[in-house]
């Protein structure tokens, strides 16, 4: 049954309101059906963004200041039906990430929590808690709310990523802290490659307590996750709203492999078209590989490797792969999940 609509606004009501609003009071009554909807009302809106342009004004960015100057050498993805508030849905923030060669993105530290997602050049850098990781194409990279992080490029390329940070989560709660450390990088301590030996070959040190809320692996490497994707396609079980979607996991618990930000990856076979799909977490995507198209809220959005495209709150999408697609995305799912809001709805599947 739908709810009271808004009760009528007589002049004697109009005039207590008034009265009220000086006591800093409002009357619910007036603005019930706009805080407590009957389903997600969101000005987040379906869009994509063009990977070839958005490079040109990464690349020209990159002619106007260096990443030491920015801090962060970054274009922010900014909803449209958002301006100016550093959202690409409501929970969650994107950028893309310029670091030229021989270029340092100095050392900080912030309660945000933050992923890369690599997209153009291979083997520059980031360190996080003393460790360094090269990163190639694909690489999902993680950077725990509250660690020491920086950047670097030791090659001849320019090395481009994607930002995915729970920047308006933190901005909602209130619980931003940030500071610079007293070097442009932190000290290495770690051989690189350490952590993903100890805690990503399906083992775990024997005596391994689990005391952080991220993942103890930062680099899920491309070519190991596709690998899997690969060797599970032969089995030829589709899922009608995802293809073949898999989710990063923290492998001491199996839960999420970061505490506010759920990253996946999915294959879609050639030709696969999928069922509608709803949820209540936003998405981002970022295909990898291949051709599609996705029709949000019966928008359509033509995609290819690199573009980026968000899919807001309970909003149907599906989407059509044109050749064998990979998808990378992520969501505040785990967020929403812990909260106990996290719904979805898969049609007719
Ligand atoms: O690389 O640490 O896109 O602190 C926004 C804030 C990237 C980063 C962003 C950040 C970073």
């Amino acid at each position: 049954m739908a709810l009271t609509g808004k009760p009528e606004e007589t002049p004697e009501r109009l005039a207590f309101y008034e009265k009220i609003d000086e006591h800093a009071m409002t009357p619910l009554w007036a603005v019930f059906s706009d805080i407590i909807t009957p389903e997600p009302k969101s000005g987040c809106q379906p869009h994509l963004w063009r990977y070839d342009k958005a490079r040109e004004f990464l690349l020209e960015s990159g002619g106007l200041i260096t990443a030491k100057e920015a801090e962060r050498r970054v274009l922010i993805l900014e909803n449209p039906g958002m301006r100016g508030s550093s959202q690409i849905t409501t929970s969650l923030y994107a950028g893309l990430q310029l670091v030229l060669p021989d270029e340092v993105a100095p050392a900080h530290r912030h309660s945000q929590s933050a992923l890369r997602f690599v997209l153009d050049g291979a083997g520059a850098h980031t360190s996080v808690n003393g460790e360094r990781t090269n990163m190639q194409f694909g690489d999902f990279v993680i950077t725990p709310p509250g660690a020491w992080h920086d950047h670097g490029n030791h090659t001849d390329e320019p090395m481009i990523w994607l930002d995915g940070l729970d920047i308006p989560i933190v901005g909602f709660f209130d619980a931003s802290f940030a500071e610079g450390y007293v070097a442009d990088e932190q000290p290495i301590n770690r051989q690189t490659g350490d952590s993903f030996a100890r805690y990503g070959a399906n083992m775990l040190p024997v005596d391994h307590k689990q005391d952080k809320l991220a993942s103890p692996i930062f680099n899920y490497p491309y070519a190991r996750s596709r690998e899997a994707l690969e060797a599970m396609k032969a089995q030829q079980e589709w899922d009608p709203c995802h293809g073949l979607k898999m989710r990063y996991v923290n492998p001491v618990d199996g839960g999420w492999a970061m505490p506010t930000i759920a990253p996946f990856l999915q294959l879609l076979p050639k030709g696969f078209k999928t069922a509608a799909y709803r949820s209540t977490d936003a998405t981002v995507f970022v295909p990898t590989e291949g051709r599609g198209r996705s029709t949000i809220d019966g928008q359509v959005f033509e995609w290819g490797p690199k573009d980026i495209f968000v899919v807001p709150s309970w909003k149907w999408v599906h989407h059509e792969a044109e050749d064998e697609a990979v998808l990378f995305s992520y969501s505040d799912r785990v967020a929403q999940q812990k909260l106990g809001l996290f719904k979805e709805d898969r049609g007719n599947s």
